[in-house]
């Protein structure tokens, strides 16, 4: 193996319940009631498709415009920002900070996969970003997960095949993602059974990088 991709919410640190907390603030203001439960549903989803998913929640779908529906993503976006103010490197999720450490030690170059447009922002304030050689640009996606494309270009960015590379993730979609473009998978475990991944985790912190260099 040559070198790691990594998804970023729910593998590198938690923002759900920030994400959360903004998506809560937005869904009120429109009369849309959401909980906890269906929060789980928005996990790696882009922001338009989130937003679109809380419309159709609450049968809104058909009730606004693209442009207003650009300012609600925008909107909330602006909410979830600030909340990201609050993170620091102890938001890092357990076994992280050492992994990144010791691949860079060892020169297994790093590229994040994730959804977020706000992935450089949240590993700059998890005191990271340079641990990492690169960072998919969800921008230049046209296919969400479980499409595997953000997995091709993130092994593409570091200059490696996707069979050369090992995936993380922590949702069924994106495991998905990973072996349809023949990556090894593993899953950390989170609220979904990982069915698909080559193996499973509750951190970071259970594994060897020397084994899975040797894979
Ligand atoms: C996701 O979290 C998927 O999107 P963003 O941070 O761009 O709203």
């Amino acid at each position: 193996m040559k070198g790691f991709v990594f998804d970023l919410d729910g593998v590198i640190t938690d923002t759900a319940k920030y994400h959360y907390e903004a998506w809560k603030e937005l869904a009120d203001q429109l009369g849309i009631s959401i909980d906890l439960k269906f929060n789980e549903q928005l996990k790696g989803i882009s922001r338009m498709d989130s937003l679109e998913r809380i419309l159709a929640h609450g049968n809104k779908q058909s009730a606004y415009m693209q442009e207003e529906k650009e300012a609600f993503a925008a909107q909330k976006n602006e909410a979830y920002v600030q909340l990201l103010q609050n993170l620091t490197p102890a938001d890092l999720l357990p076994g992280v900070a050492e992994f990144l450490k010791e691949a860079k030690a060892k020169k297994m170059p790093c590229a994040i996969a994730s959804a977020s447009k706000n992935a450089p922002f949240i590993l700059e304030k998890l005191g990271v970003i340079d641990l990492f050689d690169a960072i998919v640009d969800p921008a230049t996606l046209t296919k969400g997960k479980p499409d595997p494309e953000i997995f091709v270009k993130a092994a593409e960015s570091i200059g490696i095949k996707p069979e050369e590379a090992i995936g993380f993730e922590d949702a069924q979609a994106g495991i998905a993602g990973i072996k349809a473009c023949g990556m090894y998978a593993i899953g950390v475990l989170a609220d979904e059974p990982l069915t698909q991944a080559d193996r499973t985790v509750h951190s970071l912190a259970e594994l060897n990088m020397d084994e899975l260099i040797a894979l």
